[in-house]
């Protein structure tokens, strides 16, 4: 039998992780954070997609793409947090579990951070503890899928 398949979906900028503001985002590249979420899918028996894009349209079709697919996403979606109801419409479509990551905490920086319409769709929202969330996020989702719970 396949293992269940989690999908993590990244938004825009986050390719520059590593590059610039450290002091904000560590040092971990974004090829860091999959070797991390790839080991962390071996650990719980999971199976994982993981990707990046600057297209607020492309990561709609990716979330469209997971249903019947995927057994959970996990989404970081970076500037589109605060902006996209197509988004949110598509994550509430998926019927899946949805945990959302930030790096950092989004509540202790500027207000315009503050509010997410993905956060209507997650099922848990994990902010702040910079790219250790993203494995916290597949051991969380691992729960969730071996519950049986949403
Ligand atoms: O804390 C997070 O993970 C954020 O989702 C990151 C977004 C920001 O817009 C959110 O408010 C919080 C920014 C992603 C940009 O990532 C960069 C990484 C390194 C250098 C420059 C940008």
């Amino acid at each position: 039998m396949q293992p269940p398949l989690i999908v993590i979906l990244n938004g825009p900028n986050l390719n520059l992780l590593g590059t610039r503001q450290p002091h904000l985002y560590g040092s971990a590249t974004l090829d860091d954070v999959e070797a991390l979420c790839v080991d962390t899918a071996e650990e719980f028996g999971l199976a994982v997609d993981f990707r990046q894009t600057n297209a607020e349209g492309e990561l709609v079709t990716w979330v469209q793409e997971c249903r019947g697919r995927a057994r959970g996403i996990i989404i970081n979606p970076a500037g589109y947090t605060t902006t996209s109801i197509a988004l949110l419409d598509a994550l509430l479509a998926s019927d899946l579990p949805v945990i959302e990551v930030h790096i950092t905490n989004i509540h202790r920086r500027e207000e315009f951070r503050q509010h997410s319409y993905v956060s209507k769709a997650a099922t848990g929202v994990i902010a702040g503890l910079g790219v250790e969330g993203y494995a916290l996020a597949m051991r969380a989702m691992a729960g969730i899928i071996a519950e049986g719970r949403a």
